[in-house]
Order: C-alpha cells, then sequence, then structure tokens
C-alpha cells in the first residue's frame, strides 16, 4: 500500500448529530439507524467503510492517492432521508488509484441505492473506474474518472433509475486488449430504467466515444455537456478500433427517445451526434458540432426531432438526416444563417472548472446567438 500521507489514522466514529436531535426521535421511523461520519485515512479502513456502509453513514477521506487492491464495493441502500455520502474530508484532494488491482478489475462498483459519491478522482484502473449496476438514486457530483482500461463512468442494469451524474471529468480511457473499441468517457449501456440525467459533463480524449448509450431501453437527458478529442488513436495501436463519436445515442436494436440539450461536440474522430441505429424519436436541441471527422449529425434511419442546432465543418458533412427526422430551425434548414464563432481556439475548454463545479468558463464556440446553438456552459 502506497499513500502519499505519512501518518497512520484510526477510523474515527461519531455518531452524526441527527440521530442525537431532540423531537426527531420521537417519531416514528424517521430516525437513521446507524447515522454516523466515519473519517478513513488508509486504504484498509476505506475499504472497510465502504463495505460496511449503511443509510445514514458519510465516510470522510483524508487528503491523499490510495491504492486498493480489490474492487471498493458495496450492496448497501441508503434511503432518501439517509443517503449514504462518500466524500473527502472537509475540501481536501482524494485520488484513488487503481493501478495496484489485479487486471480486468474496477475501482468502484456499486450495487445500491441514494449514495451521493462527491469530488473524488478514480484513476488508472485496469477496468473501468466506476460501475453502478441497477442503482437508484444515486448523486456523482465533481468526480474525475481518469485514464482507466474501459469506460470511465458506467450505469447498467436493469432498474437504473433517477441517477445523477453531475459535473463529471472523464478522459483518457483505453481498452488496449480490444484496441479502444469499448473504452467511453460515459457508457449507459445494457439496462433500463427512467429519470436519469447527465449534466455539466467533460468527456474527451477516450478511445472510443465520449458518451454512448449502447443497448439502454429507456430515455436519459444529457445537458451542459462537452464531447471532444475522442476515438483519435493516442496509444500508438497499429490496430485501434475506437470510433470515437461524441454523443453515441442508441444501438442494438433499442428504440428510444433519448434527450440532448445545450451540449457540444468538436474534433471527434467520428460523427459528433448519432442515433447509431436507434430509431426512436431522439430530441436534440440548442447544441454544437463542431470539426468532427465524420458527420456532425448522423440520423441516416431514424425520427429523430433535430431542433435549433449548430453544424459547421463536418468532415462528412453538417448533417445525414433520413425521411423521418423532424428538423427545425437548425443551421441546415433553409433561411437560417450560421451565426460567428466568437473563438475557435479550445485550451480554456481544459481549464479547471468554476468553483461550484461549473464547466470553465469559455467564449470557445459561443456566438450570443439566443435562439441556435449550444451556450457553452
Ligand atoms: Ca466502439
Ligand atoms: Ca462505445
Amino acid at each position: 500500500m502506497r499513500r502519499s500521507r505519512s501518518r497512520t489514522r484510526t477510523v474515527l466514529t461519531a455518531l452524526a448529530t441527527l440521530a442525537a436531535a431532540g423531537g426527531l426521535g420521537t417519531l416514528a421511523g424517521t430516525t437513521p439507524a446507524h447515522a454516523a461520519t466515519v473519517v478513513v485515512g488508509t486504504s484498509a479502513e476505506l475499504t472497510s467503510a465502504i463495505k460496511n456502509a449503511t443509510a445514514g453513514t458519510t465516510i470522510q477521506i483524508r487528503g491523499g492517492t490510495y491504492y486498493p487492491t480489490a474492487t471498493l464495493q458495496s450492496t448497501a441502500n441508503g434511503t432518501s432521508a439517509s443517503r449514504i455520502q462518500l466524500q473527502p474530508y472537509e475540501s481536501e484532494t482524494v485520488k484513488i488509484d487503481g493501478s495496484n488491482l489485479p487486471d480486468g478489475d474496477w475501482i468502484f462498483k456499486l450495487t445500491a441505492d441514494y449514495w451521493t459519491v462527491s469530488r473524488i478522482t478514480f484513476q488508472n484502473s485496469p477496468d473501468s473506474a466506476v460501475v453502478c449496476q441497477s442503482c437508484a438514486s444515486t448523486v456523482w457530483d465533481n468526480i474525475k474518472t481518469i485514464n482507466g482500461g474501459d469506460s470511465g463512468f458506467t450505469l447498467t442494469g436493469d432498474s437504473t433509475t433517477n441517477n445523477t451524474v453531475r459535473n463529471i471529468d472523464s478522459y483518457g480511457h483505453y481498452d488496449r486488449a480490444n484496441h479502444g473499441e469499448n473504452a467511453d468517457g460515459i457508457a449507459i449501456k445494457f439496462g433500463s430504467g427512467s429519470g436519469n440525467l447527465v449534466t455539466g459533463a467533460r468527456l474527451y480524449n477516450n478511445s472510443d466515444d465520449g458518451l454512448d448509450f449502447w443497448s439502454f431501453s429507456s430515455p436519459v437527458t444529457i445537458e451542459h455537456t462537452w464531447a471532444m478529442g475522442n476515438g483519435k488513436n493516442r496509444w500508438s495501436d497499429s490496430a485501434f478500433a475506437g470510433d470515437g463519436n461524441g454523443y453515441k445515442l442508441g444501438g442494438d436494436g433499442e428504440v428510444v427517445a433519448h434527450v440532448v440539450n445545450n451540449s457540444a461536440a468538436w474534433d471527434n474522430a467520428g460523427n459528433g451526434f448519432t442515433e447509431n441505429s436507434n430509431k426512436g424519436a431522439i430530441v436534440i436541441n440548442r447544441t454544437t458540432a463542431y470539426a468532427n471527422a465524420k458527420w456532425g449529425y448522423y440520423f441516416a434511419t431514424g425520427a429523430a426531432r433535430l431542433g435549433k442546432n449548430l453544424a459547421v465543418r463536418g468532415g462528412s458533412g453538417l448533417v445525414n438526416k433520413g425521411s423521418s427526422v423532424v428538423s427545425s430551425g437548425n443551421n441546415w434548414d433553409s433561411g437560417i444563417s450560421t451565426p460567428a464563432f466568437r473563438s475557435t481556439d479550445a485550451t480554456s475548454t481544459y481549464n479547471a472548472r468554476q468553483s461550484n463545479g461549473a464547466l470553465p468558463v469559455t467564449t470557445f464556440l459561443t456566438t450570443g446567438s439566443t435562439t441556435i446553438g449550444a451556450t457553452m456552459d
């Protein structure tokens, strides 16, 4: 076990004030049975705290880099009133590094409901970094998944409902064994369940797609998200097989009306936005596709609703839309002009996030238009 912090801490357990608060205890059924805050400072303590968490547990991790030797995991549910929380101690910086995991292992796996995971970096996983299987009502707030051996963040399985992924950075993922065919920034694949939201994501430089909804049969909503630089062979792989779509919105025969609002895709090796054979009424509004190697928008076979989108410099073209697509107010529609970008220098899009976790301020691909394209915030 390696750690940047030298001192060892024992697990500190304290009953949360909520449990002791006068009055609450008199309300039958509302007192959390195990409300507690656990502060951890070693990988062993972290592993144990996650394994033993119950509704109402808050796990606070001291600053440093942790190298677990087995997947951190839990099947314990929180409740709406007593969530299970995993977060750094105060404002400290916490990285969980998969370098000491066996080949094929994930860093963190939940099969659980009502967890909130905040401000933690999951890096160098041998396989997927974070996987939430059949999770409900989880919140992922300002986490980072970086440089793993498969997709960075995954929601999968049936009964995947009402999960929120807010302000994630997911980049640098590459599945070497498959020559980059599978590693996406966010994968919401092989499952079902309503109410799932991705907002404020940056998904970039992954070997396969920025975001992939392969074989997920319920609508997912995406907003305020950027996908860029995916699908490029950054690993000198002579048999490289990454696809490089910014937003891959279907696959495997599912017909599902995903929703994408106010998001952007640029400099991807594939299409900016694609139905990927999903014939559902996918809704895409106020998005921008810029300088993707294939189509800005590829919706050749389905019934997408494309409104007020802005496409510039698609390698194959701006839009490929079939006869069932409803297209209105986009810059490829007749009578709609193409506003000028204030900037095409993407440097600032990689800056640190704002203090509230939002995407960095940029003029890149902004136009000032109130009627077309992403606002880039
Ligand atoms: Ca692929
Ligand atoms: Ca993919």
